[in-house]
């Protein structure tokens, strides 16, 4: 995300996607709102995996939801947020609910480890054009 400059989560990420099989397109750290947008748009992934870890990412990541759900050509995109969603250690489970109910598919608080995370990988559609884009913020 945008604020954003952590950067070895956002290969741990893309690590772990491409082990699940996901081809990804890592648009690094410090990615501005509108930049993430148009990739999203122009490559038009199976979902967009945003990363956050520098603790602004619960207000960064409502600000990015908001855009993208009032794009139409993004309303129906598959969006997840995940990392370390505030300065708040455990107690940053309390901004997933928010994030959740603003547009994001998930959010996964990093202290909650990364099983649901893998469940969701696997929701994910099977099959040779799977592509996963992921961003970073805060990561
Ligand atoms: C290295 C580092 C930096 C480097 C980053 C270099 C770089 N280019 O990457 C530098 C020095 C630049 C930096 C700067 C800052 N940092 Co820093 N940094 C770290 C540090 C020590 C390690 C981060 C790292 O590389 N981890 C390794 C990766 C693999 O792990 P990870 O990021 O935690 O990601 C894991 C999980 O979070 C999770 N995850 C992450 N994203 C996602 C996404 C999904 C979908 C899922 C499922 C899971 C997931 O999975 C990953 C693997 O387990 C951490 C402390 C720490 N020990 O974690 C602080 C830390 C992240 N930084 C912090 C802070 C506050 C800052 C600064 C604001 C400091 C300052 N006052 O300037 C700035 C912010 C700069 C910015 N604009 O973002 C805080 C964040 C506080 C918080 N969120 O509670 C931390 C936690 C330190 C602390 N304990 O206070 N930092």
């Amino acid at each position: 995300m945008s604020s954003d400059a952590h950067m070895w989560n956002l290969v741990f990420l893309q690590l772990l996607l491409e082990e699940r099989g996901g081809e990804v397109i890592n648009l690094g750290a410090c990615v501005p709102d509108d930049v993430i947008i148009a990739e999203c748009r122009r490559n038009r992934p199976d979902a967009l995996v945003v990363s956050t870890v520098n603790g602004h990412g619960h207000l960064d990541g409502l600000r990015l939801i908001r855009q993208i759900r009032s794009d139409p050509e993004l309303a129906d995109l598959r969006v997840v947020i995940g990392g370390k969603l505030g300065i708040r250690g455990s107690g940053n489970a309390r901004y997933s609910a928010e994030l959740v109910a603003a547009g994001f598919d998930a959010a996964f608080e990093a202290d909650a480890g990364l099983a649901e995370f893998d469940s969701f990988i696997g929701s994910l559609q099977e099959g040779p054009s799977r592509e996963l884009a992921m961003t970073g913020k805060g990561a």
